[in-house]
């Protein structure tokens, strides 16, 4: 299936290393549309404005069949990708990572259209893509 993996960019500093991690883990069995979206050796090298950052997302999006975001640093980017993605009505699941004395939006975890998980170990995370993965997979299969 095609995933669309969303974290932070430009928002707050993201966890680069487990991103990566996170887009290998699914990469496994799926194809993650963004993977090179958060290679960010290829900084200097992809010298791609946000014009076409932003075209070549929103058709990936768009093209999806399940999305996947990490949502524990806040970023505006991930906010918007998931508003679209819930309204074109993709399977979504939101991995938060649990942070003393702080809170996801509430748009976000109040939401009735993504699943959202709080983790704490790496492990957890892994599970619950595991689940999400086999459900998504189970209605594409067999519409
Ligand atoms: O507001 P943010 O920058 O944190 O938004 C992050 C989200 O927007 C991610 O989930 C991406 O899908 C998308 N996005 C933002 N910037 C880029 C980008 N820049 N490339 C691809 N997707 C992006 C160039 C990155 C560079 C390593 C080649």
């Amino acid at each position: 299936m095609r995933v669309y993996f969303a974290g932070s960019i430009r928002g707050e500093a993201p966890d680069r290393d487990w991103f990566q991690e996170l887009i290998r883990y699914i990469s496994k069995t799926d194809k993650v549309l963004t993977e090179h979206s958060f290679d960010f050796s290829y900084e200097d090298e992809i010298k791609k404005d946000d014009r076409e950052i932003w075209e070549t997302d929103i058709n990936w999006l768009q093209s999806a069949d399940a999305v996947v975001g990490e949502i524990t640093a806040p970023s505006l980017g991930v906010g918007y990708e998931i508003g679209k993605a819930e309204e074109w009505g993709k399977p979504i699941l939101l991995l938060y990572r649990e942070t003393p004395g702080k809170k996801t939006s509430a748009m976000l975890n109040g939401s009735r259209f993504n699943e959202l998980i709080t983790y704490n170990e790496k492990n957890e995370a892994h599970q619950a893509i595991d689940v999400f993965l086999a459900k998504v997979r189970a209605e594409y299969l067999e519409p």
